[in-house]
């Protein structure tokens, strides 16, 4: 078999399909860790950076050019189509909302436009960055925030550890909630949509707030939403990727969602994940990105370890667990894209 192209390697690995080696791209593999990332930043607020469409395809490729990702993600947030909606928000650093979400009344506000029309600047984006990307056959992806997370900081106003507004909202008046989410999962499924016309070839939804939820609060309220998406998408054009940080509790109903692969923090044992999900999914994952402040020869020690863990699965993606921080070093993420491809 001659090499595969990046994107026939990634696809495939998503879709089940036989692959030489897994593919590897890293959460968050755009950001504040890199200094030419703080350079092209300098200056211009992250909301300007997102919305500049020269300044996000630049942002968007350098981790391609300097530490060897296989893979590009559209640099932009999830909290962007809800700038969409007409939200009044500030990134310091995280999403700050001026008039958390709290009422049916502040539902009924929130603007269902096309995001084509209220964004535009996301699908120039994308396009620039796949007419780019066509030669080397880089695979493009896109995102979006599922609307679980987006609701838990359209609740509470901002981050939180417990989210203890948004499950007070859940749990004495659900029907805002359920309310929220139905709003919030139409708006994601025309986003996710509108960004697989503009070429992105993958979407991935990060729920990252939805592990702190019961298994049973989680069937009940995040499911349904994980499901509406997965079955209202062009799933045929772009397969979906699911992630949920802190989701052990919660795999098989990540199982159920019918996402094509399933995005792992590292509390999950891969090999383990591989025999609850069966061949009904692809896993990606699951390096616990403060490792990569280790040596390398332990870095590329951990990516054998987690490649023989994937090959029980239907497809396997190496990934980190949750986005790079801010203080990851340079020289860990390219041990760790260094070591995937010197994988045999
Ligand atoms: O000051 C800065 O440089 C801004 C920091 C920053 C960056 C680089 C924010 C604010 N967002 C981003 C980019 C981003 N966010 C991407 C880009 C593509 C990539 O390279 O991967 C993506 C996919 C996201 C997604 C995102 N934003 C999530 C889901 C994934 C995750 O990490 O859990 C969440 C929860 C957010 C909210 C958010 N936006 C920014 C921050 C610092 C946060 C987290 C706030 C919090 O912890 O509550």
């Amino acid at each position: 078999m001659s090499e595969p192209t990046r994107s026939e390697r990634f696809l495939r690995a998503c879709r089940g399909e036989p692959v030489d080696r897994p593919p590897v791209w890293l959460m968050r593999q755009a950001g504040r860790y890199l200094p030419e990332y703080r350079a092209v930043r300098a200056g211009v607020s992250f909301l300007e950076a997102c919305q500049d469409v020269d300044r996000a395809v630049e942002l968007s490729l350098q981790p391609l050019r300097l530490v060897g990702t296989e893979a590009v993600i559209l640099f932009s947030d999830i909290f962007i189509p809800v700038v969409g909606m007409g939200v009044d928000l500030e990134f310091r650093p995280g999403p700050v909302i001026a008039q958390p979400i709290r009422t049916l009344a502040d539902v009924e506000k929130l603007a269902v436009s096309d995001p084509r029309a209220s964004v535009p600047y996301v699908f120039e984006i994308l396009r620039r960055l796949r007419s780019e990307l066509e030669a080397e056959e880089v695979p493009l992806l896109g995102f979006a925030g599922a609307p679980f997370t987006l609701a838990a900081y359209l609740v509470e106003g901002k981050g939180s550890k417990d989210f203890a507004a948004l499950k007070r909202l859940m749990y004495c008046e659900p029907a805002v909630l359920h309310a929220l989410l139905e709003r919030l999962t139409e708006m994601t499924v025309e986003y996710l949509n509108a960004q697989i016309e503009a070429g992105a070839q993958a979407v991935q939804l990060f729920d990252t707030w939805a592990g702190l939820l019961s298994a049973a609060d989680y069937r009940e309220w995040v499911l349904p939403t994980h499901q509406a998406i997965a079955r209202r998408l062009k799933r045929a054009a772009a397969p979906l990727i699911l992630y949920v940080n802190g989701g052990a509790h919660v795999l098989d109903a990540m199982a159920e969602s019918g996402a094509d692969v399933l995005s792992l923090d590292w509390r999950v044992e891969l090999a383990d994940a591989a025999r609850r999900v069966g061949r009904r999914v692809a896993l990606q994952g699951n390096l616990d990105p403060c490792a990569l402040a280790a040596p390398p020869a332990r870095i590329a020690a951990w990516v054998r370890e987690l490649r023989d863990a994937g090959r029980a699965a239907r497809g396997h993606v190496l990934n980190l667990g949750h986005g790079c921080l801010p203080e990851t070093p340079v020289a860990g993420v390219r041990a760790f894209t260094d070591a995937v491809r010197a994988l045999t």
